[in-house]
């Protein structure tokens, strides 16, 4: 039969580990010049987050150093740091983004 540990169901628990693809962190860091509501902005606009989670996060990389954004596939994560990158350079504000994996 396919009990536990019978073939049937090691070999389909090794198909699983082995098929989930690598995660990325996306980090949002402190700095003492971009404006509170720049980073509220951000947050709402590229990460989909409503005001109230934008706020929070933006706080904890506030009083913290830096904060997990959210965790994306790599080129989702790629994505969205480029896109703050972008829009922080172009607004003249010295905020940065980053990926980690996980
Ligand atoms: N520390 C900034 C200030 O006091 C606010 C800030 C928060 C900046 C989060 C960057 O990722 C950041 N204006």
């Amino acid at each position: 039969d396919d009990g536990p540990g019978s073939e049937a169901s090691i070999l389909t628990k090794a198909k699983t580990r082995t098929q989930r693809p690598p995660m990325y962190k996306v980090l949002l860091l402190n700095d003492d010049y971009t404006p509170m509501e720049f980073v509220v902005h951000i947050l709402e606009r590229f990460f989909g987050l409503n005001h109230a989670q934008a706020f929070e996060i933006m706080l904890t990389v506030h009083k913290k150093g830096l904060a997990v954004v959210g965790v994306f596939s790599f080129e989702v994560a790629e994505t969205k740091v480029a896109q703050v990158m972008d829009f922080s350079r172009r607004h003249q504000h010295p905020l940065q983004c980053t990926m980690e994996k996980e």
